[in-house]
């Protein structure tokens, strides 16, 4: 059945895991592929677009890492250069700080990662202090946390336009005769199951019901609200905030590496040409915003842009990460912030498998803050998954886990050891007031990010 070439098969979402996956179903010679989305790709609020996202292969996980190598030279190529733009990649921790269990998940991180990449044979260097940091990089003007810096760099890496990307593969898809219904009769609400469970159509908020053979969930951090995800996931929002440079600093900082603080999960791009903006944004545990039985979900709103904000903690760290690197432009503050949702999984495993109580549910998401980068590749291993091609340490590796069914979900997600800060949170209900009040607001404005 899997292989049948004729049967319909209907996507849900059009983030890089949607997109990716139809992508290589039709470059395998399916004939009936569908793509359903709240909006059209590259999806406003979706995760999968943004002005920037890291391409590193900087993993302290073997299969990531490998598979990251696979994708960062597919984005070296005419195919995914247009979206790419090469900088290095400067990973920074704090020698001697308090022992806090952070900090040392931060540290095993970190050496983690350097003995991965010397296993597979690729140089990094060590940045041992922030005066040499300084030296190789001179645009910072900060005292870089010191003292007690210490860093790691590896100049194959970069950051690629995500909604460039996005919408250029989107583009991919119709040529390749994806189909695709974005709008209400995409936005879909529930399934059509027959008595054995298994999904006949789904439904959509627009009335439409479209029927098909196989069906495939990338619907990123909305997951949880559609399908019963047996507490594998959780949605959680990370903050962004974006802050206008002049053309001279433009100039000034156009060497800038990504500079990303592994004891607090602060990150920072170099400047982005299109918009003029430098991008900060905090790899943490996030926020949840939760909703029918508990089940934190993003906005499900029609998006035409993020919604201006984020709590005031989180304002906190990104002026907190600004003054280390540039207390020079700190004061000037954000133009603009937003909340970016991450599909967290209890290891930062992607899930990519059929669903347990419904056959002919396949289910390709969790990207857990990590999957954009494997855009160029990502398609290949979930139609693996799909079609149960790909060797049985993958497909364990990717399996729907059910071992969690029960838990209770505060004891089961705490990462990959990369993730820095304070614990995950729920918005409390004035946040959210103030959330629902700015995502109202960017119904009257149309905006890039
Ligand atoms: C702030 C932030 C920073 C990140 N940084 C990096 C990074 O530096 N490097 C990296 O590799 N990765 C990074 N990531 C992770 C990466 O962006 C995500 O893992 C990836 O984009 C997830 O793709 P997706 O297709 O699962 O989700 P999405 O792109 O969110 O796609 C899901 C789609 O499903 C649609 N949808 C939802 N519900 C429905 C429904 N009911 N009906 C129809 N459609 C629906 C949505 O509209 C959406 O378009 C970051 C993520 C965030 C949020
Ligand atoms: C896919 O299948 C549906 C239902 O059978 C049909 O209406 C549609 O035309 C098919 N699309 C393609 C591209 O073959
Ligand atoms: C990392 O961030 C924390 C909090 O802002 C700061 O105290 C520390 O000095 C930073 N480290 C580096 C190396 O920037
Ligand atoms: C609801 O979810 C929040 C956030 O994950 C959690 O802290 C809380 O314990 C949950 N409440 C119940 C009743 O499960
Ligand atoms: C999708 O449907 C839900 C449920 O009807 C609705 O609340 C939401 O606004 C819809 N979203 C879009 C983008 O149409
Ligand atoms: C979860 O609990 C139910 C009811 O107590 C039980 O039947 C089921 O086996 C449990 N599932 C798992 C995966 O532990
Ligand atoms: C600075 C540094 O160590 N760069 C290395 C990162 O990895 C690539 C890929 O193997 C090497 O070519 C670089 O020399």
């Amino acid at each position: 059945m899997t292989n049948d070439k004729n049967q319909r098969i209907v996507i849900v979402g059009a983030g890089i895991f949607g997109l990716g996956t139809a992508l290589t179903l039709k470059q395998q010679g399916y004939q009936n592929v569908t793509v359903l989305d709240r909006a059209l790709p590259p999806v406003p609020d979706g995760s999968s677009n943004d002005i920037s996202r890291v391409i590193r292969f900087d993993y302290g996980d073997e299969v990531y890492a490998r598979m990251a190598k696979e994708a960062y030279d597919l984005w070296l190529t005419p195919t995914f250069k247009e979206a790419f733009h090469q900088t290095p990649c400067l990973w920074v921790t704090q020698k001697e700080s308090p022992g806090q269990p952070v900090q040392e998940m931060a540290e095993e991180y970190s050496r983690k990662t350097r003995d991965v990449l010397t296993k597979m044979g690729e140089p990094w260097h060590s940045v041992p202090s922030a005066e040499q940091a300084k030296r190789e990089f001179p645009g910072f003007t900060g005292n870089l946390g010191s003292p007690g810096f210490d860093a790691f760099c590896n100049t194959s890496a970069g950051w690629a336009d995500a909604g460039l990307a996005t919408q250029r593969l989107a583009a991919r898809c119709v040529n390749a005769g994806v189909s695709f219904i974005t709008g209400p009769n995409g936005n879909v609400t529930d399934f059509e199951k027959r008595p054995d469970g298994s999904i006949k159509a789904v439904r959509t908020s627009g009335g439409n019901s479209l029927a098909g053979d196989m069906f495939i969930v990338a619907t990123g951090a909305w997951s949880a609200s559609l399908i019963p995800s047996w507490n594998t996931m959780i949605a959680a929002a990370q903050i962004v905030g974006y802050m206008r440079l002049t053309p001279e600093e433009m100039v000034k900082l156009k060497e800038l590496p990504i500079y990303f603080n592994l004891s607090t999960g602060f990150f920072c791009f170099p400047p982005h040409d299109g918009t003029g903006f430098l991008k900060v944004a905090c790899h943490g545990y996030g926020y949840t915003q939760s909703g029918e039985n508990n089940i934190s979900a993003p906005p499900n709103a029609p998006p035409s842009a993020r919604a201006n904000f984020i709590p005031e903690d989180g304002i906190k760290r990104l002026h907190a990460g600004m003054r280390d690197i540039f207390p020079d432009l700190e004061p000037r503050g954000f133009e603009k912030v937003g909340l970016c949702w991450y599909n967290d999984t209890p290891s930062g495993d992607f899930i990519m498998d059929y669903h347990p109580d419904h056959k002919n549910l396949f289910i390709a998401t969790g990207g857990s803050g990590h999957a954009f980068k494997f855009l160029p590749n990502i398609g290949k291993y979930i139609v693996g998954c799909f079609d149960k091609s790909l060797p049985q340490d993958l497909l364990e590796k990717w399996k729907f886990p059910t071992e969690f069914k029960n838990r209770s979900q505060d004891d089961i997600f705490r990462g990959d050891g990369s993730r820095g800060g304070p614990e995950r949170r729920e918005l409390s209900p004035q946040e959210r007031d103030t959330f629902n009040t700015a995502l109202k607001a960017t119904s009257s404005r149309q905006s890039k990010i």
